[in-house]
């Protein structure tokens, strides 16, 4: 048994500072629903809208979401359609984001008076979430019961003083989740590396970082190499590992326009998920009232990791039985590897590729038949192969299908891993990365004369570790809610801990505030629905979508109290404390920060000028553009797995960590799950009928999760037993809830994301279950 258990007090359950560990009582199981999209669509998201903001707030902030004047939606990374954009251009989920940002609630000092931290810690995510918006500045003291008022300045010394208290400036952790700006970002790592380290972990860690380690050894790039335009000419689109439906919902219509035009779309998936069986298109009248467009026209019902093995089926299927779609052209021209690629795939036994797929062979030969007769692919993928101990096989095995069919760097086909937070893709172009190339390091270092620090700093695991082990004492982030987000909460709550401080940038109360350091605060800032008003007048800000394309947002609704500071602001306000630098040239104007942009990032030239163009300008991408391979030998690379293995004991199921339709990450909407048919509650399990039934449960019955790994065990208490349709030997439950049983050392070889969709547990009957209410 290793410490883990020891560091909070040998307890099987969950201190009482994680979510509270109670059964739901009203939970209700219905079906799953047929298609997504549709009225329900509509009126959930106004009523949910209408509710929090209001009716005018509601109106005039939805009208202008993705409007090219108008904000850019915080809910995901899609990008904007080029040329006419409908007058709603938004989507259910993007709504809630919006409504969950622009909510009358506010959480004020008084509020803070009123409730303890401990008391606050005892309430759901759902319910803190829900007290709205953050107002001004608050301090926690050192054994402080309650958060205080502290004015900015104050907030700032205090910042200041603790980070120059430090021995070295790798004892201090610089989170950003991706939602902050490219201006605040760049910002940000200027000030970090000017500290001098580049301890820099960002939510990527814990999301596409596999992609991005998957795509740079083979490909080049660590950014997809399709745009919105190649959605319109693929014949055959691939979906792995997705659920669009609930986390891309404007995804839905760009396929909707393929299946209408006879795309095959292929979802790789242990749940059939509704939002890609039938689409009712919100914004048009035939999807309010009819039946909807059928999406996904073959469906592959994988085993939880078992995506390697498949994969190698459909490639060694297309070998053996249909040589003319191999691109042999393309291959000698671009690729390396592709002989032992080829002996690789004749070696692998179909009993093998079956077994660990859990799809039958001939099934996996149709499959390759449909990839095999369409002359342009795109695969897209996200969480389902990203988080998985061999998760960077999972993306090279993708890049190998796409390369066999010369897939890359032609109209109609590519990589397209979809990303999540608006501005992900845009926080690492502006080096919010803790293992930056030396290239972008010397750039930096000539543009603002100093000299960056050159050793790699902390990813989310390591940063993790490093407060546990009293290695780092210091720990900001720059938005999201790091520890809910982080696997092994309670191990990552002991680490926040046993920080001297922690300060949380934020718009919204969540857990991170709960669970501090010795000394805490709390840093309000703007939303991107908001006003941005500076010394140099209103001031827009950009962002970069999933397809590598920078655009403008500008907020306009009121901010949700003058005491709000934009986060390029707060950035500005550390750097002056701590280094007694000077950037409010920078903050009057951030057209000076662009500025900068330009020249130390390729592809930003005259940034100031084209994101003032509608629609905003395209970053140049080798591969997407050229077939141009930015690999240490010029060559797209062909490389070769081992299908996994992982050896389950009796009674051990493999479990995955997934959204419901009603949260964004952290942030829970509601408590319903309406395409899967689930409401009124988390806390479920979701079994295939004969693994309830092999180990003597039934359906409804409360069980603890207890999760194995490197003879650890995890638990999480009372979750109610739901039959769904997931293959044998897997499990599905939500996160965060969850995220106790992920073990904080297991992680994805290569890019260390917490394997949160591979997770051996098994299940006991709850004792004496506690009720708990909505
Ligand atoms: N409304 C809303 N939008 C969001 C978010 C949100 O929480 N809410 N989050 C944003 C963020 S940060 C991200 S990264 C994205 C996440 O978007 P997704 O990746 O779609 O999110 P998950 O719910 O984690 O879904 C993973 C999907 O992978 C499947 N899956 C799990 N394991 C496997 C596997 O081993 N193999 C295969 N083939 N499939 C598997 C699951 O069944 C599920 O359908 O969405 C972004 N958009
Ligand atoms: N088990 C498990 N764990 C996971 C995942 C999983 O699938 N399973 N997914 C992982 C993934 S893909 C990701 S991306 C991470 C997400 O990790 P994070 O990005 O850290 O988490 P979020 O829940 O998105 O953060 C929500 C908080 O961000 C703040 N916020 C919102 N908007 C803004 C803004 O404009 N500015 C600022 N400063 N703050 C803002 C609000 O206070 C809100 O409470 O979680 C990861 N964790
Ligand atoms: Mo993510």
């Amino acid at each position: 048994m290793s410490d883990h258990k020891s560091d909070y007090g040998g307890n099987h359950g969950n201190p009482s500072f994680l979510s509270p560990e109670v059964l739901d009582a009203a939970i209700r199981v219905g079906t799953p629903s047929a298609s997504s999209g549709g009225l329900p669509a509509v009126t959930v998201a106004l009523t949910m809208a209408i509710k929090q903001m209001g009716v005018s707030r509601t109106m005039s902030s939805l009208l202008d979401l993705n409007q090219e004047a108008g904000f850019d939606c915080p809910g995901c990374a899609w990008p904007d359609p080029d040329g006419e954009r409908s007058r709603f251009e938004f989507c259910e989920n993007g709504a809630k984001a919006v409504a969950e940002e622009a909510t009358r609630e506010r959480v004020t000092a008084a509020f803070f008076a009123e409730h303890s931290v401990a008391a606050l810690a005892e309430r759901s995510d759902y319910w803190l979430g829900k007290r709205g918006r953050l107002t001004e500045p608050m301090y926690l003291p050192k054994g402080g019961t309650h958060y205080q008022p502290i004015t900015w300045d104050a907030a700032f010394d205090l910042i200041g003083r603790e980070l120059n208290a430090l021995a070295s400036p790798h004892e201090a952790v610089f989170y950003t989740s991706g939602r902050t700006s490219n201006e605040a970002a760049f910002l940000y790592q200027l000030f970090v590396r000017q500290f001098g380290t580049n301890n820099l972990p960002d939510c990527s860690n814990m999301c596409h970082e596999s992609s991005g380690v998957g795509m740079l050894e083979t490909l080049g790039t660590g950014k997809g190499s399709v745009s919105l335009a190649d959605f319109e000419l693929a014949d055959c689109i691939l979906v792995i590992g997705q659920n669009p439906g609930t986390n891309h919902p404007r995804m839905l219509s760009t396929l909707q326009r393929a299946a209408r035009r006879g795309c095959r779309i292929v979802s790789i998936n242990p749940l059939e998920e509704s939002g890609l069986k039938r689409f009712k298109h919100p914004q048009e009248v035939t999807g309010v009232l009819g039946s909807g467009t059928a999406l996904a026209t073959d469906y592959l019902p994988v085993r939880i990791n078992g995506d390697v093995a498949l994969l190698k089926g459909i490639q060694k299927a297309m070998i053996e039985s249909h040589a003319e779609c191999i691109d042999h052209a393309f291959i000698g021209e671009y690729t390396d590897g592709f002989v032992r690629y080829c002996d690789d795939l004749a070696a692998e036994s179909w009993g093998a590729i079956a077994a660990s797929s859990g799809i039958a062979e001939s099934r996996i030969r149709e499959i390759a038949a449909v990839i095999a007769s369409s002359k342009t692919m795109i695969c897209c993928w996200a969480m389902g192969v990203t988080q998985h101990q061999n998760a960077v096989a999972n993306v090279k095995e993708i890049v190998n299908l796409l390369l066999l069919g010369g897939h890359v760097g032609k109209p109609g086909a590519g990589a397209c891993p979809v990303r999540g937070h608006s501005n992900v893709q845009g926080d690492r172009t502006m080096g919010i990365w803790e293992r930056p190339t030396q290239t972008f390091l010397d750039q930096l270092g000539a543009e603002f004369d100093f000299t960056p620090p050159s050793a790699h700093g902390f990813d989310v695991v390591h940063a993790i570790e490093a407060m546990h082990q009293r290695r780092a004492h210091v720990f900001i982030a720059l938005g999201g809610n790091f520890l809910s987000a982080a696997p092994d909460t309670a191990y990552t709550a002991q680490a926040l801990r046993q920080c001297r401080l922690t300060v949380q940038v934020s718009t919204k109360l969540n857990r991170s505030h709960l669970l501090t350091g010795e000394r805490a605060l709390i840093l309000p800032c703007l939303g991107r629905t908001e006003r941005d008003l500076q010394a140099g007048g209103a001031q827009v800000v950009t962002v970069e979508n999933s397809m590598g394309i920078v655009h403008g947002s500008h907020g306009h609704l009121a901010p949700a109290s003058e005491q709000l500071r934009s986060e390029p602001a707060i950035v500005a306000g550390m750097a002056r404390a701590t280094l007694g630098v000077d950037w409010s040239g920078f903050i009057a104007d951030y057209d000076t920060i662009r500025d900068r942009i330009a020249r130390v990032i390729p592809g930003f030239d005259n940034m100031n000028a084209r994101v003032r163009e509608p629609g905003g300008f395209a970053l140049p991408h080798g591969v997407r553009d050229r077939r141009e391979f930015a690999t240490t030998n010029g060559r797209a690379q062909f490389t070769v797995h081992p299908i996994p293995q992982w050896a389950l004991e009796s009674g051990q199921l493999m479990m995955m960590t997934i959204r419901s339709h009603d949260q964004f990450n952290t942030t829970i909407y509601g408590l319903d799950d309406r395409y899967r048919g689930i409401s009124n509650g988390r806390r479920v399990v979701l079994l295939n009928a004969d693994d309830i039934a092999a180990q003597g449960f039934s359906e409804g019955e409360a069980v603890d999760i207890v999760s194995h790994f490197r003879g650890v065990q995890r638990r999480a208490q009372n979750f109610r037993i739901v039959t769904y349709a997931i293959p044998r030997g897997c499990a599905a439950t939500y996160f965060p809830e969850t995220n106790v049983l992920v073990p904080i050392d297991s992680v994805a070889a290569g890019s260390r994301t917490p394997t949160s969709k591979s997770v051996i547990i098994s299940l006991e009957r709850a004792l004496e279950p506690a009720l708990g209410h909505a």
